[in-house]
């Protein structure tokens, strides 16, 4: 199985590409990257940082890959730099994606109800023109908000199931605690424990796990709740471990724990 990583490079801060190349290899499964910009951090809290966009790159690398005729079981693409590159993610889906392929689209916008720095409307309007080609999109509730307007779960998730068989929303806060909200024949939610506070990446590790266990045979239910235990465990021990949250999850000495749960679910 092989599965292309669309993302950013944050060479520290663990998130994107260094997330989610660690994590779906350790699925088992090939996992190719496609850089979208290298950056000396992710914007999430650090200042000064660096930012290189690789648009140009990108379309020299797929170019390149064409000559050696390669397709894709699963593209999954995050981070995206600039409006441009959502059109050519596009296009990369249309040249690189297996027929029956599985395109997920996490549509990385901000948190805490607020975009990341350098994004607007205009990009989220662009974000969801993207989402519309997914099999699967996994907005957390403030991108669920930005790409629906609405901040009740189950009216977004309707009308993200307009413009995508399966939208997953996560991290939703109800009155009635934390959910995962999803599509499957029907609105569906899945309980998942809250910890206090902000957790940087914990997006990334939760989408590139759901994208190694799509890849590993299991329904989206187990998928769903593999990937938010692997994800809480891996806050769990941020929690203690890492004093300063914007240097991302620990979330490596987890990964023994989540393949134990992966595989006695495939
Ligand atoms: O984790 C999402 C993310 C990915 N890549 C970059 C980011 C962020 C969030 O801040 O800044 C570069």
């Amino acid at each position: 199985m092989r599965v292309l990583a669309i993302n950013d490079i944050s060479c520290v801060g663990k998130c994107s590409l260094t997330v989610a190349l660690p994590v779906i290899s350790a699925c088992g499964l090939t996992c190719d990257i496609l850089p979208t910009a290298l950056l000396s951090t992710h914007t999430g809290g650090f200042t000064g940082y660096t930012f290189l966009n690789l648009d140009d790159e990108m379309k020299k690398i797929a170019d390149h890959w064409e000559t050696l005729g390669l397709k894709y079981d699963l593209i999954y693409s995050g981070y995206l730099g600039s409006r441009a590159q959502i059109a050519f993610v596009k296009d990369i889906k249309r040249r690189f994606l297996k027929k029956g392929g599985v395109f997920v689209v996490d549509p990385v916008l901000g948190d805490n109800f607020t975009f990341y720095k350098g994004f607007d409307k205009a990009f989220a309007d662009e974000m969801l023109s993207l989402c519309k080609e997914a099999d699967y999109i996994v907005p957390n509730e403030t991108e669920s908000y930005l790409l629906t307007g609405t901040k009740d779960f189950s009216a977004a998730l309707e009308k993200l199931a307009k413009i995508c068989p399966h939208p997953v929303i996560t991290g939703a806060q109800t009155e009635d605690g934390y959910f995962i909200y999803y599509q499957d024949e029907g609105e569906r939610r899945i309980p998942i424990p809250h910890v206090d506070g902000s957790f940087h990446g914990a997006g990334d590790v939760f989408a590139s796990a759901f994208c190694g266990c799509l890849m590993r045979g299991l329904p989206i239910e187990r998928a769903l709740s593999v990937s938010a235990n692997f994800c809480y465990h891996a806050i769990r021990r941020t929690e203690k471990e890492v004093p300063d949250r914007k240097y991302g999850l620990n979330y490596e000495r987890e990964i023994f724990g989540f393949l134990k749960e992966l595989e006695a679910n495939v």
